[in-house]
């Protein structure tokens, strides 16, 4: 069947038979939000609609510089795929290439055109006198990280280019990385412009790469290659560019695989211990909610509602 309905190409490796936009985002300026779809011809074995979502920044003719609206949309569809029930895995990618120079990009971090001396991001045509001060000191690119980190799905880095500065930090917050053999760069740039993150950007890529090579990564702003990163453990795995929209797809259906439950649970256990209290508390929340399942639970509600004391004798106090 010829479908005419198929998304604009957006990137040299989205395939857009793949995919359909999100209904509710067609608003968005600067990321584009999509839902996979298998618009295969002669639909069969092995062919399926997976539970994965698309989220690209839409700038790269700044190398995907993020703005403050940028980062409002980018948590606006994260969040929206946070709460959908059949998506499993959101890839976080880049568009492109750059149609001024050709250049490739996942994400250069902060767009540095609107970062205010005050400590403001300031939006196109905004001034000191008119910006809302409530809004314009957050760095909340921070809240996007938090989210990602706490979100019950895989986020899959998908770096199909320079990720620089805050994108990589984007990158080292996301739960896999893959990258483009060709042209997956990799540079730390906060150093460089005078704004870092000392959040999870660099400290949790120390607990994942080791306290030198991150320091040296930050120190010394060097350019590192796909392969490079693999080599660190920073990155699950160097794919052919051309490849880089299958392979992300074929890590979603092994995702589609797993118990949705067993996932959650893991991502939480990963993040548990570097995330102190806070970690505790999102993976004891998936706890308590499955406890709620219990007839155990159930009676401990039952008997309040009852007015009468809990009858725990049918409960073991062993396994
Ligand atoms: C990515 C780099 C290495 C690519 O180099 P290349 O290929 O030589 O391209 P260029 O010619 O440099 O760039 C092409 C065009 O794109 C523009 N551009 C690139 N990056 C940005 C950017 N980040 N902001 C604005 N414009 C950008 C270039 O200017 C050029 O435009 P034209 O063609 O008009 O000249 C290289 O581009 C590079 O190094 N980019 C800068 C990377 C960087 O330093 N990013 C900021 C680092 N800091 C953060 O991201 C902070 C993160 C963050 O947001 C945060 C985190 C914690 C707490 C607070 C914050 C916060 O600041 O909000």
């Amino acid at each position: 069947m010829v479908t005419t309905d198929l998304p604009p190409q957006v990137s040299d490796v989205f395939d857009p038979a793949r995919w359909r936009l999100v209904e509710g985002f067609e608003d968005l300026q600067d990321i584009t939000y999509h839902r996979h779809v298998d618009r295969s011809q002669n639909r069969g074995a092995g062919t399926r609609d997976l539970p994965t979502v698309r989220i690209a920044f839409n700038r790269p003719e700044v190398r995907n510089a993020f703005r403050p609206g940028t980062v409002d949309e980018l948590y606006r569809a994260m969040d929206h795929a946070r709460m959908t029930p059949d998506v499993a895995t959101v890839l976080l990618t880049g568009n492109g290439p750059s149609p001024k120079d050709g250049g490739h990009s996942f994400c250069s971090g902060g767009d540095q055109r609107i970062r205010g001396r005050d400590g403001y991001r300031y939006a196109e045509g905004e001034t000191r006198e008119t910006i809302d001060p409530a809004r314009a000191g957050r760095l909340h690119i921070l809240e996007v990280q938090r989210l990602m980190r706490t979100m019950p799905k895989v986020v899959i880095a998908v770096v199909n280019g320079w990720a620089a500065g805050g994108g990589h930090s984007l990158h080292v917050v996301s739960d896999l990385t893959i990258a483009s053999r060709q042209h997956g760069k990799f540079k730390q740039t906060d150093a460089t412009v005078g704004s870092f993150d000392a959040g999870y950007g660099s400290a949790l890529l120390a607990r994942q790469i080791g306290q030198k090579k991150a320091r040296e990564i930050f120190f010394l702003a060097r350019e590192y290659s796909a392969e490079d990163m693999v080599a660190m453990g920073a990155v699950n795995q160097a794919v052919d560019h051309e490849r880089l929209e299958d392979v992300a797809l074929e890590y979603a259906a092994d995702i589609a695989n797993q118990s949705p439950q067993a996932i959650r649970m893991l991502k939480f256990a990963f993040n548990l211990a570097d995330d102190g209290l806070a970690g505790q508390q999102v993976f004891a929340g998936e706890a308590t909610r499955m406890a709620y399942m219990t007839d155990e639970a159930v009676e401990g509600k039952e008997a309040f509602l009852e007015k009468r004391s809990p009858d725990w004798s049918s409960f073991p106090y062993y396994f």
